[in-house]
């Protein structure tokens, strides 16, 4: 319970002017109740990322965004949460699990018949999941201390949520551009409910990447162009998510297995031998999504697409864009008459020339009859994973 009217500090903004209220032992009640609602870890930051600005905006001149337009739209609103919230004073950041036990993910890596889907996203929606409780914590709040402004938000604001949470001592940024916790590794979503309260801040921890250039080896399409630099447009996750167009044929060979998504510069983190598992029900892995040969899911008409990404955040890259990336690792799966079949037939069911182009071109690969050959950087890392994360392995 949040004591009244104790030590507490004037509140800054003029809703809260009568009244007297213990921030220090707000902010620790916060914590507490983020946990009891499911986060794993809860902290408190200014919004105050200047230092961010010049290097956004060079990540943007560069073009390392491409088609994310979203993310050139809205400029240097990014860096500054006030605008996007009038009134906001903190970011309270959260921390959401998602690895659960047994992931498994040497075994379906190896195995380029079946599918590889990024880990984040063979359970349900995290936007939906995180945003839901980050609401009820602000209502848990505004129960305490009456009428406030508050907005939750989970990759759904203009705003540049890792330096958020960073600030507020939720991990350190790793060269992969992604948010570690000593601890608990990397396996995490973050999400940030602005506020406005002046409540005190955490500190930030420490950088303890030090040497370490393991996920700038590892990225199978170089997309970690410099430490803590990724250039969008070379990433798998992009390439598969969020590119609307071709994939260009650079990078078909690279994907691999991989339709949606990609763990790589995760996996070969030495930090991650340290994550935590959940048991949270959300984030447990979708039977028809989970180690499934790609030929059952290249099979899907669009109705069985629908119904089984139901609540996944597979389900918004849509149906053309599904057939279009199982074509790629249709066309890095071993030749098969079964799989030069799928093909052939899809070819003639389609009339998507985007697909189209996709499926020709598996179909080429595999008139080549060239051997699979030995995919280096995908075998050192299955041996990583087995050797450094045998739980998850
Ligand atoms: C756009 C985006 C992407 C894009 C671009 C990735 C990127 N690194 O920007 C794509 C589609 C590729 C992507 C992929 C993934 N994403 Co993403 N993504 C976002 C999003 C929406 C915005 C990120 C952003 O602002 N990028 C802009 C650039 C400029 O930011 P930045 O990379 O942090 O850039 C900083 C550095 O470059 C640094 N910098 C630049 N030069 C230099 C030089 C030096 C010396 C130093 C020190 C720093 C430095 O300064 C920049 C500004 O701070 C966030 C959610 C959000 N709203 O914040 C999720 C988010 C970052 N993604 C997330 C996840 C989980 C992923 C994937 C793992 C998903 C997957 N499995 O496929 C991959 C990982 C790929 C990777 N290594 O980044 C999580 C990360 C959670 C965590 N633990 O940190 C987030 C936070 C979503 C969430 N709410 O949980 N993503
Ligand atoms: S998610 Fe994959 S492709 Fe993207 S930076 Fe990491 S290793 Fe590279
Ligand atoms: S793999 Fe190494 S360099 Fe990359 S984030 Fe992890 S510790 Fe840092």
């Amino acid at each position: 319970m949040v004591e009244k009217n104790t030590t507490g500090d004037q509140l800054a903004n003029d809703q809260f002017d009568t009244k007297q209220i213990d921030l220090n032992l707000l902010s620790e009640n916060i914590k507490l109740w983020g946990k009891a609602l499911g986060f794993q870890q809860v902290g408190i930051s200014d919004i105050d990322l200047k230092q961010h600005e010049e290097k956004l905006q060079q990540w943007l001149d560069n073009q390392y965004h491409g088609e994310m337009d979203y993310m050139e739209k809205h400029g240097m609103k990014r860096a500054r949460p006030a605008e996007l919230h009038p009134g906001t004073l903190r970011v309270i950041s959260v921390r959401m699990d998602y690895l659960p036990d047994n992931a498994q993910f040497a075994r379906t890596l190896k195995n380029k018949d079946n599918a590889y889907i990024s880990r984040y996203a063979l359970g349900r929606d995290y936007h939906k999941v995180v945003r839901k409780r980050l609401k009820q914590l602000g209502q848990k709040i505004e129960q305490q201390v009456g009428k406030l402004g508050y907005r939750p938000f989970v990759d759904s604001a203009p705003v540049l949520e890792r330096p958020l949470a960073e600030k507020a001592g939720l991990g350190w940024t790793g060269k992969h551009s992604l948010l570690i916790d000593a601890k608990n590794g990397s396996w995490f979503f973050i999400g940030e409910l602005m506020i406005d309260l002046p409540l005190p801040v955490d500190k930030p921890v420490e950088d303890k990447c030090g040497q370490c250039v393991a996920c700038l080896k590892i990225c199978p399409t170089q997309a970690i162009v410099a430490p803590y630099v990724v250039d969008g447009r070379r990433c798998i996750s992009y390439l598969t998510i969020e590119l609307q167009g071709p994939i260009p044929v650079e990078f078909r060979k690279a994907i691999g297995n991989r339709i949606y998504g990609c763990d790589d510069c995760q996996l070969i983190c030495p930090w991650n031998r340290f994550a935590n598992t959940t048991q949270e029900q959300d984030y447990q892995a979708r039977h028809q999504l989970e180690k499934q040969p790609l030929l059952a899911l290249f099979s899907w008409n669009e109705a069985e697409f629908l119904s089984n990404t139901e609540g996944s955040p597979i389900r918004r890259i849509g149906y053309e864009r599904w057939l279009r990336n199982i074509a790629v690792a249709l066309g890095n799966a071993a030749t098969s008459e079964a799989v030069v079949e799928a093909l052939n037939k899809k070819l003639q069911e389609s009339d998507s020339e985007l697909l189209n182009e996709h499926i020709r071109w598996a179909l080429a690969e595999h008139a080549l009859q060239i051997p699979i050959k030995t995919d280096r950087l995908n075998n050192r890392l299955i041996k990583a994973i087995e050797k450094g994360l045998p739980r998850d392995a």
